[in-house]
C-alpha cells in the first residue's frame, strides 16, 4: 500500500513539473487602464496566445504603466528585460525613426484610411524596420484620433491655441507641429498627465476620446475640441530574440493572436468614438464639435515644408493619396 502511494505521489509531482516546465510566462503592459481600447488589445492577445499554443505560453497582463511608461516599456522590450508591450507610436520614433512619418498631423483622412495604410504595403514595410532595432512588431494597433483638451478656453481656431501650455507625447514630430501652432509644449509620460492637469502645471493635453475616457481626464479638463489633428497608431512589440526562438508554429500563433487583438482594439475605438462625445458632455465637459481643420492645416504650412524635407514629399503624398 505504502509503495503505491509513493509511486502515485511521484507521478503527480512529475506531472506538475512537466506541465510547469512546458509553460513559459511572458509579460505585456499598457500605460492606461484595463477598461480601455488598449486593455482589450492585451487581454485578447493573452487569451489568444494561450489558446493557440495549447497553454504552453502564458501572457501576464499589466495596466496603468505598472511596469513603466510607454517609453520605458519599449526600452525594456528592446533590452529583453520585458517580453512584450502594447504602445502608442508616441515614443516609438526615439527607437525606430522610420515610424515618425505616421505621426504627421492631418496626414490621414480618417481611421479607415489609416487602417488601410497600416495594414497595406506601406505600413507592413514600416513594421519590418523594427527588426534591426531589436523588436518584432507583431501588428499595428490603434490608439485613435487625437483631440485637444484644456482648462482655459474652447478651441475653435488655431489662434485659440496660442500660448497654451500643452502636454505632448515624447514625439519629435508632434512637438515640432504643435510649436508651429503656437503651443507651449511639455513632453511628459502619460502617467504624470492627470496630476499635471490637476495642479495646473500644464493647461491641456491631447489624446483620442478612448484615452480621455480611460484616464478620466474629464475630471481635470473643462474644454474638449474635436481637432482630430493626429491619427495615433499603436503597435504590439515583442523582443526580437524571444520571437526568433519560437517554433514556426508558435511564431504564427503569436502573429495570429496579435491580429485578433487588433481587431477588437479597433472595434473598441469605434465604440468609444461613437459614444465618447455624449459621455464626456455628460461628465460636464464643454465640447466643440465642428472645428474647421483646414485653418489648422493652413497654419502648419511652414512645418509641412520641413516635414517634406525630412521625409520626402513623395513619401508623404504616397500615404496621403493611398486608397
Ligand atoms: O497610449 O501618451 C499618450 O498620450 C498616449 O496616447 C497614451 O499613453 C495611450
Amino acid at each position: 500500500m505504502k509503495f503505491s502511494k509513493i509511486v502515485l505521489g511521484l507521478a503527480v509531482v512529475m506531472g506538475f513539473v512537466a506541465s510547469a516546465a512546458a509553460q513559459s510566462t511572458m509579460r505585456i503592459n499598457i500605460a492606461i487602464a484595463q477598461n480601455s481600447h488598449q486593455g482589450v488589445a492585451i487581454d485578447t492577445f493573452a487569451k489568444e496566445v494561450e489558446k493557440r499554443t495549447g497553454g504552453r505560453y502564458k501572457i501576464q497582463t499589466f495596466y496603468n504603466a505598472s511596469l513603466g511608461s510607454e517609453r520605458e516599456s519599449i526600452e525594456a522590450v528592446q533590452l529583453g528585460t520585458q517580453e512584450l508591450t502594447f504602445t502608442s507610436t508616441g515614443p516609438v520614433p526615439n527607437f525606430v525613426p522610420e515610424a515618425r512619418i505616421l505621426d504627421i498631423p492631418f496626414l490621414f483622412r480618417d481611421k479607415a484610411h489609416a487602417r488601410a495604410v497600416l495594414d497595406g504595403p506601406i505600413g507592413q514595410e514600416i513594421l519590418t524596420k523594427f527588426d534591426s532595432k531589436g523588436f518584432k512588431a507583431l501588428a499595428w494597433g490603434e490608439n485613435g484620433i487625437r483631440n485637444m483638451t484644456n482648462n482655459k478656453r474652447p478651441i475653435n481656431t488655431p489662434e485659440d491655441l496660442k500660448g497654451l501650455k500643452v502636454r505632448t507625447m515624447e514625439n519629435p514630430v508632434h512637438v515640432a507641429a504643435y510649436k508651429g501652432l503656437g503651443i507651449v509644449t511639455t513632453p511628459m509620460a502619460m502617467a504624470e498627465v492627470f496630476t499635471a492637469l490637476q495642479q495646473g502645471t500644464v493647461d491641456g493635453q491631447e489624446n483620442p476620446l478612448s484615452v480621455i475616457m480611460a484616464a478620466k481626464l474629464d475630471q481635470v479638463q473643462k474644454y474638449l475640441s474635436l481637432t482630430g489633428h493626429v491619427y495615433s497608431p499603436a503597435v504590439l512589440l515583442m523582443n526580437k530574440a524571444m520571437f526568433d526562438k519560437l517554433s514556426a508554429a508558435d511564431k504564427q500563433a503569436f502573429l495570429d493572436a496579435a491580429k485578433e487583438a487588433v481587431k477588437l482594439n479597433r472595434a473598441r475605438v469605434d465604440e468609444d468614438d461613437a459614444g465618447g462625445v455624449a459621455y464626456l458632455r455628460g461628465k460636464g465637459m464643454n465640447v466643440v464639435e465642428n472645428v474647421d481643420k483646414s485653418k489648422f492645416v493652413a497654419v502648419l504650412a511652414p512645418v509641412y515644408a520641413d516635414f517634406e524635407k525630412q521625409f520626402g514629399k513623395a513619401e508623404i503624398d504616397r500615404i496621403r493619396n493611398y486608397k
